[in-house]
């Protein structure tokens, strides 16, 4: 009867000394700090949803792709000189096509950082005075190089940055 007691006494004793403590601790500094940073996200999303094209919306099974848009019609022209993409930075709005134009006296090629991405061309077919088109409808900044004249953040390298359209 005795021992029964003092186990009992015991239980209570690490029931009272544990439990209320650590959760007074952590429930403070998470109660507030969330809701403050994480309202604006879905304001951004919703307003920019009805400018785009919501084709893919209704598969939940996918992460969101990124936003594409149809070709705009307009062109703008790289000109892969020896050893330089003039101009070296571009910006276009999503839409249009990019034209790469061979106007140096070697062979260039043209890879896209991004081993994912499946533009470019390679310098079999990037001879002098060749052309090379692609239509970029992801909005982004695409930077590319050529991998014979540059590295993939040296040399002969470029960027197209993608805006979406105004
Ligand atoms: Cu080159």
């Amino acid at each position: 009867m005795r021992r029964v007691a003092l186990l009992g006494a015991a239980l209570a004793l690490v029931g009272a000394s544990c439990a209320p403590d650590p959760l007074d601790t952590y429930a403070a500094p998470d109660a507030d700090a969330p809701p403050a940073t994480r309202a604006p996200l879905p304001t951004t999303t919703a307003a920019s949803e009805p400018v785009g094209q919501t084709s893919a919306a209704p598969d939940d099974t996918v992460p969101a792709p990124d936003r594409t848009f149809e070709p705009n019609g307009d062109t703008a022209e790289v000109r892969s000189l020896d050893n330089s993409f003039v101009q070296q930075d571009l910006t276009i709005e999503a839409g249009t096509e990019v034209e790469w134009v061979n106007g140096g006296r070697n062979d260039h090629d043209i890879i896209p950082v991004d081993p994912t991405l499946t533009w470019g061309i390679d310098r079999d077919t990037f001879v002098p005075g060749a052309e090379y088109a692609h239509v970029f409808v992801t909005p982004g900044v695409f930077p590319y190089y050529c991998s014979i004249h540059g590295t993939s953040d040296a040399g002969m390298i470029g960027a197209i940055i993608v805006t979406e359209p105004t």
